[in-house]
This record gives C-alpha cells, structure tokens and sequence, in this order.
C-alpha cells in the first residue's frame, strides 16, 4: 500500500478523529480527518479545473499553513508533482526553480505579489498563478465549486515522482530531486516501524513544510498513522513547550538548534515532558552536550538519526535499546549503509573513516533533467554516495564524521558556498570570495564570506551583508565578513577552505 492509500484508508477508518490541530496567535483551528479528505478532493477537482494533469510541476511557495497540506496531498493523488518553495527564497532563486521545473502552475503567497509580478513574466512554462492569503476560509471558498465527482484514482504506479525539492551542490546548480511515491512509502512505513508510530500519537510539529524533515517525516509519520499533528508556523519555544504538555504531545521532532534553546530556557523545571515517549533529533549533528543536558533537565533521551534530501531517513538510534551520544544509529528497515573510500567506492573495514554510502528503496529517482548528476551520485553498483563522512561501529552503530565537500549546515539548513560566492561576485567591489562554515554555539555552523576587495574598492562588512540580505534566503547570508588581501590556494588554483576555516573561524 502507497502512503496515499495508507491516508486515504485512515481518514475513511477515522472521519471523526482530528488530523490536524492548527495554532497560529492563539487561535486553533481543527481538521479532522474526514474534513481531510473532503478537502483534498475538492483541491484536486480544483486543480483538474486548472488544466493540472499527471506528471505536471505545481509550485507551492505558501507560509506553513493549511491550504499548503490540501495542495501537498491532492497535487500528489493527481499524480502530479508538488514543488514545495521556502517563502523566503529571493526572487532570482525562486524564477530559477521555476523555470528549471517546467512548473506549469504556482500557488504563491499575497504578501509577495508586488515582488513576484514583474518577474513570473520571465517564466515562459508557468501558465497560472494562484495568490493564496494563505488562511483556510479564503482556500475552502477558492475550492467550494470543484467538482470532485470525476476524480482520478490514486496514483497506482509507485515509481511516479510525487515530490521535488531543490537541494544546491558544492558545485553548480540547484538540482530537484525527485521523490517518488514508492520512496516516500518506504521511508514513512521505515519509521513506523522503527519508532513505533500509534494511532494514540500526537506530535508536537514546529519544522517547516518545504522540507523532507518537517513534511515527508514529521507530516506524513502522524498521517500515516492516523495520529494528531498539533501544528505552530515556527519554532517558539515557551509555546512549545506549553503545547507538549497542554496537548498530551507524545512526539516531538526537531534539529539541534531547537534542543539547544530548549535546554537554555530558564523556565524549562516548570514543564513536564513525562508523558512524551519520544523526542527526536536531526538535520545535523547534536552536540554532545546538549544530549546530555536534555536528559538532565527533560528526563529524556533524545533519539538522534540520519537524513537527506534525497532519501528521506537512512539510520536511527533505536527506539528500544542504547541511543549513543554522538551516533546516527543504524540502518531503518530495509535500508542498507557502508562505508567506504570515496576515491574508489571499496568499502572500508568498521572502525575506518570514510564515505557513507546508502541503497533501500527510500533512495530518490534521480535529479529532474540532470541525469549526468544523478549518474555521478551513484556509484557502479547503485550506492548512494551522501558525500558525508562517517565509520561503522563493530556493533552496527554509524557515526559521522564531517562531511567530504564543503556543505555548511545552520540550523538545520544546508547551504552550499558557491549560491553565496555567486552573489557576493556581483557585488562591484567584492573582486572574490571564499564562504565557510565556522562553528557556531547556536546554529551548528555560521556562514563566513572571506572577500578580496577590488583595488581601489571600499565596502564595509554591513554594505556586503546589506547586499546579501537583497539577493539571498535569510539563512544564507554571511553573518560576519572577514577582509583579506589573498586566499590560500592548491596548486590547481582551488581555495583551501580547511586551511581557511583554520586561519578564520
Ligand atoms: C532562521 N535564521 C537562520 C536560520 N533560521 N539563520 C541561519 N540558519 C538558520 N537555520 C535567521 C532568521 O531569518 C533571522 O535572520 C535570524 O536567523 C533569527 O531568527 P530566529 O527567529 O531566531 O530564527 P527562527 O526563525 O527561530 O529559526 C530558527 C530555527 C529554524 C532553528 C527554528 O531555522 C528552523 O526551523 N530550522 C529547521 C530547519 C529544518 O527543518 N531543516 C530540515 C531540512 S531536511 P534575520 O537576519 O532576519 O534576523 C534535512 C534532511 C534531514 O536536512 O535529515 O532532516
């Protein structure tokens, strides 16, 4: 069975029972999973009316909001492609995505139509966009004429891509990775299994949705299930910790950020989180310390795991058993992971660093019309080559140990240098640059731009951040510019960025 049949069979099983408690201000609004359905069917019937067929890109850029689910679930039964996009991509990335998809529809946000206007002219496949306020009653009043009578059934061909999401690269461009349906039941019928999903569940959710963390693990672990997903638009962390305890929450998922905020509140002892049975961690690798100071100050252990982009969960600490301090754990259900040399693709003997590779039927389809990169990131014999690095204990357990390119990860977000290298060589008086993730107590790592001047060029480190903050996702921005006269190079002329992070961070 297909996630979709999964849902569509839980919300025929539990009509009554609440999907969904939505809490934006201190209003909740509440949808069952009767009132799911409905409400996914009218969105399709709507979308049919729209021209959207099987196989077309539909562009969702929509705060976290309820609408967004209804999209999410009815493009994907249509057997189209959901393109979810993070509101606070600049318009020169967001035109990118679009054109590269071929998205032929766009819900996007009201707050950003001035913006967004004058350029959706430059995307010659996009023929709609849909402006969405983003709250239910204008969505339920868009879609209340649908005909949702002749509706297609769900998608029966599990390798049909139901999802994109963009990831960059160290080098080039963004690249969509393309999820399938069949990816996606692997990955969510992996975790039910490993963390023993129930339908009793109520998880706490705070991710975002545009990413695999937030939407296809935390999002569609509680559908699944047929569990409550209380929802807030972003982490708060007083609110958070005030709806665990007032909505009985049994689950709660988040990254390393998160936690660490967590165990710094001062308030944390007037909060009990014994009725939780579990707290998970990932996105990027939980300090040691904040490991332990949440078991001190929560009771709680937190179970940490692996992920990406392109697969959805690959290892997890175990559910019953010891959760390591500084370990991923092992391999889901039906996933498999070695290690290996990265020059060659042997694997290397437990104890050894090298190259973390992973195969199991979770693992994507490929980079939307990018087959040579898609091709690259395989090795012969079809493991997925993550590019992070790590060793496999004697015992099963894996551990990372960095990554082999220059990915930064802040907050839980990626960001690859060159999106913004590329940025800062626009600038007149940057002549170049070198960003690097420095180690940073709050967000994991911090983005650092190292910028050459033009001679005879001034700029301070403000003007450069200003400039960055027009053309670049919030996260991305460099949050301190380090000025030198030169960048330390190899012989073929490529920046040293250990060597950089060493002399800078
Ligand atoms: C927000 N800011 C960030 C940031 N998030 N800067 C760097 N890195 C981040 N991750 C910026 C804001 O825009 C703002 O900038 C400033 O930091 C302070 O904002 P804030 O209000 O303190 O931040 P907040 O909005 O609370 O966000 C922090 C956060 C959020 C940790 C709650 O980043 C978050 O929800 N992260 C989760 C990311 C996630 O879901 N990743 C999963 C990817 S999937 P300014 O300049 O405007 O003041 C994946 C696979 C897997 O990786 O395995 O899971």
């Amino acid at each position: 069975m297909l996630f979709l049949d999964t849902l569509q069979a839980n919300c025929q099983r539990l009509p009554d029972k609440v999907a969904i408690e939505f809490i934006v201000h201190g209003t909740s609004e509440t949808v069952t999973y009767g009132q799911l359905e409905t409400a996914v069917q009218r969105t399709m019937g709507h979308l049919q009316q729209l021209g959207v067929q099987p196989g077309d890109r539909v562009a969702v850029q929509l705060p976290k909001c309820i609408p967004f689910i209804y999209l999410h679930l009815a493009i994907m039964r249509l057997g189209a492609v959901h393109l979810p996009l993070n509101p606070g991509y600049p318009t020169r990335e967001l035109t990118y995505f679009l054109n590269d998809s071929g998205a032929k529809l766009f819900f996007a946000h009201t707050a950003a139509q001035e913006k967004l206007t004058p350029v959706l002219g430059d995307c010659p496949a996009l023929a709609q966009t849909i402006w969405l306020d983003s709250t239910t009653a204008q969505f339920q009043q868009l879609i209340a004429t649908a005909d949702s009578d002749n509706l297609p059934p769900l998608p029966s061909d599990p390798e049909t891509t139901a999802l994109m999401i963009y990831t960059s690269g160290t080098t080039g461009r963004p690249k969509g990775a393309q999820t399938t349906h069949a990816n996606l039941t692997a990955n969510i019928t992996g975790l039910h299994q490993a963390w023993g999903w129930q339908e009793e569940d109520v998880i706490l959710h705070v991710l975002p949705i545009f990413h695999v963390h937030g939407l296809s693990v935390a999002m569609h672990g509680a559908f699944h299930a047929g569990a409550t997903a209380v929802m807030i638009p972003k982490f708060e962390t007083e609110l958070a910790l005030a709806l665990m305890v007032e909505k009985r929450c049994t689950v709660f998922m988040a990254v390393p950020t998160i936690h660490k905020r967590l165990v710094e509140f001062d308030r944390a002892a007037d909060y009990d989180l014994s009725h939780m049975r579990l707290l998970t961690s990932g996105s990027d690798r939980l300090p040691d310390d904040v490991f332990t100071a949440f078991q001190t100050i929560y009771g709680h252990t937190l179970l940490e795991r692996y992920g990406m982009t392109e697969t959805g969960m690959n290892l997890s600490n175990p559910l019953n058993g010891e959760r390591r301090v500084g370990a991923v754990g092992m391999p889901l259900p039906r996933v498999e992971a070695r290690i290996v040399n990265p020059e060659d693709d042997t694997p290397l003997p437990d104890g050894e660093v090298g190259e973390v590779q992973i195969r199991g039927p979770h693992v994507f389809k490929g980079y939307w019309q990018m087959a040579e990169k898609t091709a690259d990131s395989f090795s012969a014999d079809g493991w997925l080559r993550t590019g992070d690095l790590g060793l496999r204990e004697a015992d099963g357990y894996f551990t990372l140990k960095g990554r082999s390119k220059d990915l930064i990860i802040s907050g839980g977000l990626n960001i690859y240098p060159p999106e913004v290298e590329l940025v800062l060589a626009d600038h007149p008086a940057v002549l170049t640059s070198a960003v690097i993730g420095c180690l940073d107590d709050e967000w994991g790592e911090k983005v650092t731009a190292v910028v050459i001047l033009r001679d005879g060029k001034t700029a301070t480190e403000t003007e450069i951040i200003a400039y960055c903050r027009q053309h670049l996702a919030s996260y991305k921005i460099p949050r301190r510019i380090v000025f030198a006269t030169e960048l330390p190079r190899n012989a073929l002329g490529k920046v040293q960025k250990a060597k950089l992070r060493q002399s800078v961070c």
